[in-house]
Parts: structure tokens; C-alpha cells; sequence
């Protein structure tokens, strides 16, 4: 079978076969490396986009939570957006490939990925079992190995933000620090994106004390959030998590701001959001919304990397 996946809400298996065909079709710019394996022995596959004269990178993941069906898809629309821009000689696409490697990982937690899709369509954690617990699964936004659960997380396995047994206790968590250990210095921007909400957040998670680059933050986060609006008028609130949810300690973005030294780490919670129409939809907004989702997310994203680069 060989249905386009974009724009729609598409197994694990599909979207690696997607980013093995980008690779394929696009030789030039477009490279895959895998850094490890799932609890269930799933790779985990980073798409990367470039050109030979890049010289920063950007960090962008998905699907870390495994119901939250509408970040894997819109990871695939920027992916096939942002190569096609490339190909139609977009000035903004041409000068960003140019000066950045963008490491796309689609899917942070397949496992849980592949339960929601064949079991429990609101499963949030990754698969590995709990010892003396009949509770499957961890939080990987709970288990990053930075103030590993000071707030907003729970040492019970039956909760679904479990943070692990330990900091870092997950493959797929360990995986990911590592893969962005092994680039040490090359990133400016990381983006972990999730639903929902319409947010575009900045650290810290953990609590509310603000963080020393908040104005620079806080500055290009407004870029994308006018850029995203000026598509189909979607409002977004820029803040941290800590002042706009909740707090909640041990989430990749903390760890990458405070531990990986990466300046620009940004979360994004995606439609629906409060006072919408489809707000009720929650986790699971219909997948005809899947493209819109993508498309205006894709130019909100353009926009705040290219501010960034032209800092
Ligand atoms: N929201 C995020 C969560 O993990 C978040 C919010 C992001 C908290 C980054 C801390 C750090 O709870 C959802 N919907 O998962
Ligand atoms: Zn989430």
C-alpha cells in the first residue's frame, strides 16, 4: 500500500516507511539515522534535513505522548512542507536548509503509539512494565533526568505521570539525551510538540520561577504565534507550563534548556484550545483537521526558526 500519509493520522510503521521514502526521493538534502530501540524493540528514526553548508541544528520531536495523535501528523506535514518549499526554491525554506540541519524525530514513544492505535486510544505512556505493579508504563515527559520529579509528576505506576522508577530510567528517554548529547553544541532550537491547548510554551515546566532568557524567548515564540495565527486565525497563549497548565518536572524541554545548553527550547500544545469549537474533541480531534493543524503550525514554526537564525 502506498496512500500519502500527510495529513493523516498514520501508523508507526507507515511513517517510517514516509521518512525512508523522503530519504529516498530526496538524496540531496534528506538522510535517516536510527538511536535506538523501543521498550518493544520499535526504532527510533531521526529524519534529517540539510544541505552541505549547514551549521546549527534544530531539534524537533513528536508523539513523545502516545494519544496525542495530531503531533505525529503535523511532524509529517512539516517534513513534506518543508522539503517541497525547498524543491520550489522558497526563499525562507532555502535560506533556513542552508544554514540548519533539522533532526526530525516523528514519533518519541512508538510504543504507546501502536497501543492507542490497536488497544486504548487515550494510553499517554510509554510500554515498559512496572515491577511489583500490575500498571504498565512511564511518562516519558516525567522522566527526563532534570529535577526529576520535584512537581507535577507521581511515583505511583499506576498514574499516567508515573516519572519512572528513576531519572532517565527509559530507553526512549535515555535515547534521546543521548542522541542530543552526541551533537553537543550544535543545536540552538529544540521543539517537543504536543496536545492540546493552542500554548506555545517556554521553560520552565518544573516551576514558576521564570528563566533567564525569557524576553528572548518569549520574543520569538510571538513571531510563530502571529505567523500561525495570520493562516486560519488560531490564537495561541505564549507562557511556561508552570503559569499556563500546571507545573511538571522531569519534561524534555527542561532538560534540554538547563542541561543540553540548548537557548530556544519551546513546547507546543496544539488544537484544539479553549473556546473552540472542537475544544471537547481534546486528545482526539477528528483527523480531517490534521492538515490545517499541520499547515499552520508548519509556518508558525518557519517563522520563529528564521527569527532565530537571523538573531
Ligand atoms: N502537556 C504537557 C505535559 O507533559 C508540559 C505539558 C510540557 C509539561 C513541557 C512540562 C513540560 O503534561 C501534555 N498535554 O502532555
Ligand atoms: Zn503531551
Amino acid at each position: 500500500g502506498s496512500r500519502s500519509i500527510v495529513g493523516k493520522y498514520a501508523r508507526y510503521t507507515e511513517v517510517m516507511s514516509f521518512i525512508s521514502n523522503m530519504e529516498i526521493d530526496n538524496p540531496d538534502i534528506a538522510s535517516t539515522y536510527s538511536f535506538g530501540k523501543t521498550f518493544e524493540n520499535r526504532d527510533l528514526k531521526v529524519l534529517v534535513l540539510k544541505t552541505s553548508t549547514s551549521q546549527k541544528n534544530v531539534w524537533i520531536d513528536c508523539g513523545i505522548h502516545s494519544r496525542e495523535w495530531v503531533s505525529v501528523s503535523t511532524c509529517v506535514w512539516f517534513i513534506d512542507r518543508l522539503i517541497k518549499d525547498f524543491r520550489n526554491s522558497d526563499p525562507v525554506a532555502t535560506d533556513l536548509l542552508n544554514y540548519y540541519e533539522f533532526h526530525i524525530l516523528p514519533i518519541v514513544n512508538p510504543d504507546g503509539y501502536e497501543y492507542t492505535h490497536s488497544t486504548f486510544r487515550l494510553w499517554r505512556k510509554n510500554r515498559r512494565p512496572n515491577s511489583g505493579s500490575s500498571c504498565v508504563g512511564t511518562d516519558l515527559n516525567r522522566n527526563y533526568g532534570y529535577k526529576w520529579m520535584v512537581a507535577g509528576a507521581s511515583l505511583n505506576p499506576c498514574s499516567d505521570t508515573y516519572a519512572g522508577p528513576s531519572a532517565d530510567s527509559e530507553v526512549e528517554t535515555k535515547s534521546v539525551e543521548k542522541a542530543i548529547n552526541d551533537r553537543q553544541g550544535e543545536w540552538d532550537t529544540f521543539v517537543t510538540i504536543h496536545s492540546y491547548g493552542n500554548f506555545w510554551m517556554v521553560p520552565w515546566g518544573w516551576g514558576s520561577t521564570q528563566i533567564p532568557d525569557y524576553s528572548d524567548l518569549y520574543s520569538v515564540s510571538k513571531i510563530g504565534v502571529d505567523a500561525l495565527k495570520s493562516v486560519y486565525g488560531t490564537k495561541y497563549s505564549i507562557g511556561s507550563p508552570a503559569n499556563l497548565l500546571y507545573s511538571a518536572a522531569g519534561g524534555s524541554f527542561d532538560w534540554t534548556y538547563a542541561v543540553a545548553n540548548i537557548k530556544y527550547s519551546i513546547a507546543l500544545e496544539l488544537r484544539p484550545g479553549r473556546g473552540e469549537p472542537d475544544y471537547n474533541y481534546g486528545f482526539v480531534l477528528p483527523e480531517d483537521r490534521a492538515p490545517a493543524v499541520g499547515e499552520e503550525t508548519y509556518v508558525g514554526l518557519i517563522a520563529m526558526i528564521d527569527a532565530i537564525r537571523n538573531l
